[in-house]
């Protein structure tokens, strides 16, 4: 088996600074696990944008990808080679028209959690939302019935349970953001805290 293994060097490159790999995939959770059906899963367009709500099979009815991603937590774990199946990020933005002027873009959840990514960071090709995670679906721990994956950013950026989008004109905080992490959060540039 050792020979499926990838050299440490080229491991080296793929592990932030300050991060070591986790055993499994650990649960990292601010309060209580909302339990949301698909069939009563919805989602929510606001802000600078065509206000629009999608259902579920809304969300299934667009293209389905496969993701393989890397995946790293603030309190120092990182998770490689994810496996995912989702709604990439560009593909949902073809079903919204977003004003020009924004810059910004809230993710909402169920449960109240918020976090805040700027344009340029959410339109990457690589983010996608993810439905299915090692080929089961995902697990409401790990924000099933629907998660957003940000994989270049910390994955306080990668909101469980995501139930919509405010699109802003400016920065605003989210949660944890507000709580002293720092609005980007880019791993390899360990954007730990806030220093605003
Ligand atoms: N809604 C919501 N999303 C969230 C969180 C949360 O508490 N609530 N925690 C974040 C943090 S800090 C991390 S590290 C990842 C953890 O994802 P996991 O529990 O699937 O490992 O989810 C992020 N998304
Ligand atoms: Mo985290």
């Amino acid at each position: 088996m050792k020979f499926f293994e990838k050299p440490s060097t080229d491991l080296a490159d793929r592990v932030p600074p300050g991060q070591h790999l986790a055993k499994g995939f650990p649960v990292l959770t601010y309060g209580d696990t909302p339990l949301v059906k698909t069939e009563a899963w919805q989602f929510a367009v606001s802000g600078l944008a065509s206000s629009k709500t999608f259902s579920w099979q809304d969300f299934m009815d667009m293209p389905q990808t496969e993701f393989t991603a890397d995946f790293h937590c603030v309190t120092r774990w990182s998770k490689l080679d994810v496996k995912w199946r989702g709604i990439k990020v560009v593909d949902f933005l073809k079903e919204i028209d977003v004003d020009p002027t924004a810059t910004h873009v809230m993710e909402q959840c169920y449960g109240g959690y918020t976090t805040n990514i700027s344009m340029e960071d959410f339109v990457k090709e690589e983010n996608f939302f993810a439905h299915t995670l090692f080929d089961e679906p995902l697990p409401s721990e790990h924000g099933g019935p629907m998660r957003l994956v940000v994989p270049h950013l910390y994955a306080w950026k990668s909101a469980k349970w995501i139930n919509g989008l405010e699109f802003l004109a400016d920065m605003e905080l989210g949660f944890w953001e507000k709580n002293g992490y720092h609005h980007r959060g880019e791993p390899f540039a360990e954007e730990r805290y806030s220093s605003l």
